[in-house]
């Protein structure tokens, strides 16, 4: 498949993703994000495929929903074109998503890195939600994961005064998993996938889907969802061998069920 927007390639058991619009600092239209999301659920339903990263390139990870796409639209125009399932299909990917992030990372870039699971992030990324400053506010999910992230405090300067944070602040307030040299972040989020990819298949599914559910569930329901997983994996091969390598001190050979 031939895409305008993104690149694609595959590296070892990992679905790489860079967006490909350089002189719009890779703004998201909406061409953009039906290519991504294809691209990306491609590859959560290819057995060879581990895990994915979705990255930007030096200048920006990406700068946020394409203002010029959104300006003359109604509200209605925008409810009706229905962008948003786009964003639904992303949280439904099953396979562990990384962000390697780099540059500006503002606005639904910001929230399309936040809706990875992780984020390998640049010393030259900066993070915000700067909506406020062209009259709007976060519309695909900024003011709750940030807040869920960084907490109250600075999501709402954040979000309320346009603040942008360095990648040392967000790693500091928990927003990033590592700070690496930009030379580096590519790679860096390749290999993190990459190690994840060559763990046990089954196992990696039930602990993303577990640790999302953290929030979106009270504390006794996801220990009971977290506790049937777990009895679960009892019925894997995978299972078995993991015990059973660890017994014997020799390497385990996942079978991915
Ligand atoms: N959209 C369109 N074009 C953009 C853009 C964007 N978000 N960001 C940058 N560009 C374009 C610029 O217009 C410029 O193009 P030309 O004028 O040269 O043709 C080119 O990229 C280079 O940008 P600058 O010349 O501005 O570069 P600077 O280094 O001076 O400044 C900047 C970089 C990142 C600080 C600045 O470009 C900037 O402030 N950009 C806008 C950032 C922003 O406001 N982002 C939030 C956008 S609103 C939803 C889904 C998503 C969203 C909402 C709802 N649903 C599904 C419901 C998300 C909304 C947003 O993200």
């Amino acid at each position: 498949m031939s895409y305008q927007y993104i690149l694609v390639e595959t590296r070892g058991r990992v679905g790489l993703v860079r967006f490909n619009r350089p002189k719009e600092l890779n703004a998201l239209n909406a061409g953009l994000m039906e290519e991504l999301v294809t691209a990306l659920e491609a590859f959560d339903a290819e057995p060879a495929i581990g895990a994915l990263v979705v990255a930007g390139n030096e200048r920006a990870f990406a700068a946020g929903a394409d203002i010029k796409e959104m300006a003359g639209l109604s509200a209605v125009e925008m409810l009706t074109r229905d962008s948003i399932g786009r964003w639904d299909r992303l949280r439904r990917l099953r396979k562990p998503l990384i962000a390697a992030v780099a540059g500006f990372c503002l606005g639904g870039g910001n929230e399309l890195a936040m809706t990875c699971d992780m984020i390998v992030a640049a010393e030259t990324a900066r993070f915000g939600q700067p909506e406020i400053n062209i009259g709007v506010i976060p519309g695909a999910g900024g003011t709750q994961r940030l807040t869920r992230a960084v907490g109250k405090a600075l999501a709402m300067e954040m979000v309320l005064n346009g603040r942008l944070i360095t990648a040392e602040e967000a790693y500091r307030c928990g927003l990033v998993n590592r700070v690496v040299p930009a030379e580096a972040c590519l790679d860096e989020a390749v290999a993190l996938a990459q190690q994840i990819a060559e763990r046990a298949p089954v196992a990696v599914r039930l602990a993303k889907e577990a640790v999302n559910a953290a929030f979106e569930t009270p504390l006794t329901d996801g220990l009971a969802d977290e506790r049937r997983a777990f009895y679960m994996l009892f019925s894997t091969a995978d299972q078995k061998e993991g015990m059973a390598a660890f017994i014997e001190k020799r390497p385990p050979q996942w079978q991915g069920r």
